[in-house]
């Protein structure tokens, strides 16, 4: 056996940011070295991500993970102790092909993405090396531009209004630290704009503000430019407006259209991304998700004719992580930009694949967290490695969001003059306007 051998899988079951139960999972090595992975969780799931297993029936609303845990302690497990850990490729293959399935059903994404991540840091702890050098060698060293949610709808907060997902990104700034601290006075400020126009201070699902007793899905990106505005910052100039649509959540497969159920009107394709269209020359929209539903390539095609060469379109639900749906939307030109989530597609490896595909095709990989998440660092350290640019995780509170900014703080700080914070570059040389 060697140092870097693996000699325990631990896995247990923990709990989410949404009080459901989740799967962590701990290696140790010959040496005594150890590595932890914690499984994050989506509500607003596309179709065609990995399978995230649940035990269903009574208890936790059948989102027990009884039945991945017993995956992990008798299929997985057994199979991993004595393989290399350094060797992160060996060990998601040999994960996946246990499983046996395209989409990881027959074992669970998330029984396999907690062995691999829990794999990949003990990898690192092995050489005694932050996750991101690790994973991205000398290369890495771009820190991300922050995707930051201020008010959230959607799936997130119980379908209060039908967008998901307003957020911010910091467009005058010269360091992660500085574009961060401009994204948490835009919060505060929201929070004031929001008691000023008499709404209760609730939470959604990632720490952005509920969006209670809103009469129009427009009102949020008012709210937002409200206080863009009261923080003291020029919209478009200094803070851009990103959203995330979500739309597959109320897309109609039956009649093709997208149904807005606060506003009680449906409306065909073409009068949605009319409607999009309207809102990006009203607002200062640079980033939009999932504007058209997952089923509906030709509304993310017709999207990105008008969209595509002024802002960031990105596929989330469209692309699941998927090299395959991918690579559709590259050769029929649908988005100019890939949401990736490790438990979309459910190991490492396959992640870092996703992104070098991404990257090597032209469009903007969006690192992001889960609607459910942990005190997992993993996601900042996997854009900061790839080189990605962007990183989404939800709001500007609660811990399982902080320590993910914070970690990006720290790491930023690490790498001293070597870091580089790309800011606005990271869509001006895509070619994107950002107008
Ligand atoms: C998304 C994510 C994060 P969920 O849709 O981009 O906001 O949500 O994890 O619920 O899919
Ligand atoms: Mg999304």
């Amino acid at each position: 056996m060697k140092p870097c051998s693996i000699r325990e899988v631990k896995a247990r079951q923990i709990y989410d940011s949404r009080a459901n139960p989740t799967i962590e999972v701990d290696i140790t090595l010959e040496n005594g070295v150890t590595g932890r992975g914690i499984v994050p969780s989506g509500a607003s799931t596309g179709i065609f991500e990995a399978l995230e297993l649940r035990d269903g029936g009574k208890a936790y609303g059948g989102k027990g993970v009884s039945k991945a845990l017993d995956n992990i302690r008798q299929v997985l497990a057994p199979q991993l102790i004595g393989m290399d850990v350094t060797d992160q490729r060996a060990i998601d293959e040999k994960l996946i092909a246990l499983d046996g399935t395209p989409n990881k059903s027959a074992l669970g994404a998330n029984a396999i993405l907690g062995c691999s991540m829990a794999a990949c840091h003990a990898g690192a702890n092995y050489y005694q090396m932050p996750l991101y050098r690790y994973l991205g060698g000398a290369q890495a060293d771009t820190i991300p531009v922050p995707m930051v949610q201020i008010i959230g709808g959607g799936a997130h907060a119980a379908g209060a209004i039908d967008i998901q997902d307003f957020l911010v990104i910091p467009m005058k700034a010269d360091t992660f630290a500085e574009g961060y601290s401009m994204v948490v006075e835009v919060y505060n400020a929201a929070k004031k704009v929001f008691q000023q126009a008499g709404k209760p201070l609730s939470i959604a699902d990632e720490g952005g503000f509920w969006p209670t007793g809103f009469q129009t899905n427009e009102e949020g990106l008012r709210l937002l430019t409200q206080a863009i505005e009261l923080a003291g910052y020029r919209p478009g100039e200094d803070m851009g407006i990103a959203l995330d649509v979500a739309s597959s959540e109320f897309y109609n497969k039956e009649t093709g259209r997208y149904d807005l159920a606060l506003e009680n009107r449906s409306l065909e394709r073409e009068e949605f991304v009319e409607l999009l269209c309207h809102w990006v020359d009203q607002y200062p929209i640079i980033s939009l998700e999932d504007g058209a539903s997952e089923l509906d390539w030709e509304g993310t095609r017709l999207l990105t004719q008008r969209l595509g060469k002024r802002i960031q379109l990105i596929g989330d639900d469209l692309f699941t992580t998927n090299i395959e749906r991918i690579r559709k939307g590259v050769e029929m030109g649908a988005a100019n930009a890939v949401l990736i989530k490790m438990n979309q597609i459910g190991s490492i490896t396959e992640t870092l694949e996703a992104i070098a595909y991404t990257q090597k095709h032209g469009y903007l990989p969006v690192i992001s967290a889960r609607s459910g998440e942990t005190e997992d660092t993993t996601i900042v350290h996997l854009a900061i490695a790839t080189n990605a640019g962007q990183l989404k995780v939800g709001s500007a509170a609660r811990s399982e969001r902080t320590v993910k900014w914070n970690e990006t703080i720290r790491v930023e700080e690490q790498l001293g003059t070597s870091a580089r914070y790309p800011g606005m570059k990271v869509f001006t040389t895509q070619g994107l306007s950002l107008k």
